[in-house]
């Protein structure tokens, strides 16, 4: 309660849940999204009685916007407790046919994004010796799969950064995750959420239920990591 919490790609899907239900435990939001459709999440959360919400239509992987939000955010509230890195983006193809450009596009969104949330938050967190960082990484952060190799290449890169940041930020009182689904019905990956395909996947709730049991662990646990997954995914052994 009372603790502000920065989303990143809370338009919609997995980010959009993680704002609500942060909300409803009483967290003060800034929220982050590429396109306008931000506002619009902006405008459902305090039409549902959540005061506290700012929305900022920025690209993660834009380091001067990202700056200024968390500026902004300090600004209007004082303080960051928890970031989210939630946004990202996907495709899945063989090799040969991924172009050069959607490689870099999905990096800078998917691992420079991160980067640059992390490194935005990390001064203020430092100097209040507290301080909550979760990443929505994937299962296929931790194996790989066929024709998703740019999209695990980035998840590979996500869990090693936040391993890394684990480590450094540790000894500041600094707190870090990472929450790895396996399908999520969103719009991941130009799909669309609510499909009947996907009804037995997981749902963005599920995974924002792992963030509210991630971000409000005692201060004397750390939660390194959630693995979930639909009940029907097999997994490579
Ligand atoms: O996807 P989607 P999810 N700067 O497409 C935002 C991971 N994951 O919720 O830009 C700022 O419904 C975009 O907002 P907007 C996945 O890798 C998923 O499933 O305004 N924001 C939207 O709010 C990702 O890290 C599955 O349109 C940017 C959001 O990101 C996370 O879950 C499985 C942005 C994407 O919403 C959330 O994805 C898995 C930018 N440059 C991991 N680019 C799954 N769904 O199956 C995009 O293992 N956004």
């Amino acid at each position: 309660k009372d603790q502000v919490a920065i989303v990143t790609g809370a338009s919609r899907g997995i980010g959009k849940e993680i704002a609500f239900q942060l909300a409803q435990h009483g967290a003060k939001l800034a929220l982050v999204g590429s396109s306008e459709t931000i506002h619009q999440t902006g405008k459902e959360l305090k039409e549902q009685g959540a005061p506290f919400v700012e929305t900022f239509q920025a690209d993660v992987a834009n380091e001067q916007q990202m700056s200024e939000l968390v500026a902004q955010t300090l600004k209007q509230f004082g303080q960051i407790d928890i970031l989210v890195n939630n946004a990202g983006i996907g495709f899945f193809k063989p090799i040969e046919e991924t172009t050069l450009e959607e490689w870099k596009k999905i990096f800078e969104v998917n691992v420079q994004g991160v980067f640059i949330g992390t490194k935005a938050v990390l001064p203020h967190m430092k100097e209040r010796r507290t301080g909550t960082i979760i990443t929505i990484s994937s299962d296929v952060g931790r194996y790989t799969i066929p024709n998703g190799a740019a999209y695990t290449a980035t998840k590979y890169a996500v869990q090693g950064f936040s391993g890394s940041l684990a480590q450094e930020a540790r000894e500041y009182g600094i707190r870090v995750g990472t929450i790895n689904p396996g399908m999520v019905d969103t719009y991941f990956a130009n799909s669309v959420q609510g499909a009947p395909e996907k009804q037995k996947w997981l749902q963005a709730r599920d995974v924002a239920n792992a963030v509210i049991y991630m971000a409000s662990a005692p201060k004397h646990m750390l939660i390194d990591e959630i693995v979930l997954h639909p009940f029907i995914q097999t997994y490579p052994v």
